[in-house]
């Protein structure tokens, strides 16, 4: 059975095809079509593996879970961390048309929850270095909770649980196919700004498409050496151009847990690493560790640094090439699609004052006022989008579609831009309820309605506070009926099994709240509340 999902319009498929944006060719073709090549593909710490290796490995894990009585068209839930398994966990389930949410390593109960009451994965793929599956009982909860999982396979445990064994057990002649390439291949994560998080149905054509135009502007090549220190798992640093792109490309992807300069700047010495891509917060770091160990000598084999995820301060930007000596490319993209990209040769003013502009001739990209209609070239309004790589609609979620996206199918990412004459946009602000934790999202209303579940939280109102490092961070504002500390709000929150980034960093307590005619907090009237009371 194929997955459920908005299609584009026959019209649009047809143009897509024409243009040749769309192949019909699956994802698995990235490694499928070097099954051959001897070259390093991925180095995992000590561990590395070659192109035919991870073909090969994939296919072993792919042949398993047939035997395992996994099926085409099944979904699975993967929650592994930067690790080797972890692509070779994707191209396997690709290789058999199952179709994964991959949930980042940070989240918790709450959000992997959500995620699987969404797609009832028949298979479950974990690191037991999560504390979700740290031992049997943790398994034997999850799996109760989610009694549609029949198949669990875990990194770090032995026996027939183990992922590892699958991995390594060699495959024979079971025959894989792949699911069509203008389904579901699987689902990103978005960011979001509901309840409950949501999940971007992306399509091998699409998908396949986003990686390919990447690879073209970034010019990664059979030389890229990358270094993956962002989560694995998400659409940045899978797909912009990511670690597919290198994969596509015949380069070289090193894994790093995390972005930390004294984990990563060793790392890209040793690799020879030629580009990375950070988040905002992260590249400030990396200045920082340079200026206080007084050189930027680890990096001398960097040619590009990508940032994105978040807002970057011209300030912060100009100072990237001055003092890692690499250049800059900014980055504005989001899971539901669309990817901006300064360009190579644009002058410094461009790469330091702009977000880029879309990666492909038929992005439509246009901004509108608060009635949905067009403004002029470089007034500041609503991005809105549609294109041979954006989707059409979130998974399930008839309700949410229907305000996402205006009735041409243009998709409104909450955003709000200028763009100016040579199609370059800015990044001025944010209409949608959402935090941006130095790139990691948090959906207000979700931790919202976590925090009115607290016995003595009566109205509870998420918003950002500037942060110099990060650029936003979350306060809770709350009326309560008996005193709450900061503490015990974030262990509250801890124990409904909220990641940790989504935890307030400043809880406030108030007499009141504004609220709207039906009792909810009234966030647009509580931020210029919050702004007076500042002002004052
Ligand atoms: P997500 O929905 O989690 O994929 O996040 C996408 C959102 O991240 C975008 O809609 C923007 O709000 C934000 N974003 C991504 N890149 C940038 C950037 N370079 N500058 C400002 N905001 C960005
Ligand atoms: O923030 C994002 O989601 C993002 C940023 C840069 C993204 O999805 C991307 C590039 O593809």
């Amino acid at each position: 059975m194929a997955i459920p999902f908005t299609p584009w319009p026959d019209e649009f498929a047809r143009r897509y095809r024409e243009k040749g944006y769309w192949l019909d060719r699956p994802l698995t073709d990235i490694i499928e079509n070097q099954c051959e090549n001897p070259s390093v593909a991925l180095v995992d710490g000590a561990r590395s593996f070659s192109y035919t290796q991870l073909d090969q490995l994939s296919s072993n894990l792919a042949a398993s879970l047939l035997d395992r009585g996994v099926k085409p068209g099944d979904t699975a839930l993967v929650h592994l961390g930067n690790n080797a398994e972890f692509f070779i966990t994707f191209f396997a389930l690709l290789k058999i048309g199952v179709v994964p949410v991959n949930a980042l390593f940070s989240h918790q109960r709450n959000e992997v929850d959500a995620y699987a009451v969404q797609i009832s994965p028949t298979l479950l793929i974990a690191d037991q270095q999560h504390s979700l599956y740290q031992n049997a009982e943790a398994v034997d909860h999850f799996v109760t909770r989610h009694a549609s999982i029949r198949t669990v396979l875990l990194l770090g445990t032995q026996g027939s649980q183990s992922l590892t064994a699958a991995i390594e057990q060699p495959a024979g002649g079971t025959e894989l196919v792949p699911g069509p390439a203008d389904q579901v291949a699987f689902f990103q994560l978005s960011g979001g700004s509901t309840g409950t998080p949501k999940l971007i149905p992306r399509t091998h054509n699409d998908y396949y498409y986003s990686i390919r135009r990447s690879n073209e502007v970034c010019g990664f090549s059979a030389q890229t050496r990358y270094l993956c220190a962002l989560p694995a798992a998400h659409n940045y640093s899978m797909s912009s151009p990511g670690t597919l792109g290198v994969f596509l490309a015949g380069g070289c992807v090193v894994l790093a847990s995390d972005p930390d300069a004294t984990l990563c700047f060793p790392l890209i010495e040793q690799h020879q690493i030629n580009v990375t891509a950070l988040v905002p917060p992260a590249a400030s770091l990396w200045l920082q560790a340079i200026s206080e160990w007084g050189s930027n000598q680890q990096l001398a084999s960097l040619r590009l640094l990508q940032v994105g995820g978040a807002r970057l301060s011209p300030a912060l930007a100009a100072r990237i090439p001055a003092e890692m000596g690499c250049q800059l490319q900014q980055v504005f993209g989001m899971a539901e699609g669309l990817v901006n990209y300064t360009r190579l040769d644009d002058s410094p003013e461009r790469i330091i004052h702009t977000q880029g502009k879309p990666m492909c001739p038929d992005d439509e990209v246009w901004v509108a006022d608060e009635n949905n209609n067009p403004l002029p070239t470089g007034q500041v309004g609503r991005l809105m989008t549609r294109g041979p790589y954006t989707f059409r609609g979130y998974f399930n979620s008839p309700e949410h579609n229907a305000s996402a996206f205006d009735q041409n199918g243009f998709y409104c990412s909450g955003d709000l831009i200028a763009i100016d004459e040579a199609g370059y946009i800015t990044v001025q602000g944010r209409e949608k309820d959402q935090i941006n934790r130095g790139g990691e999202k948090i959906a207000a209303e979700e931790i919202e309605n976590l925090l009115q579940r607290h016995e003595s939280v009566v109205h509870a109102g998420l918003v950002s506070i500037e942060d110099p490092l990060l650029g936003e961070k979350s306060c809770a504002y709350l009326v309560t009926s008996a005193p709450l500390r900061a503490v015990d709000i974030r262990r509250f929150l801890r124990s409904l099994g909220v990641a940790d980034y989504k935890l307030p960093d400043r809880v406030v307590c108030v007499d009141a709240l504004p609220l709207t005619a039906v009792g909810k907090v009234d966030k647009k009237a509580l931020r210029r509340w919050m702004a007076e009371r500042d002002a004052t």
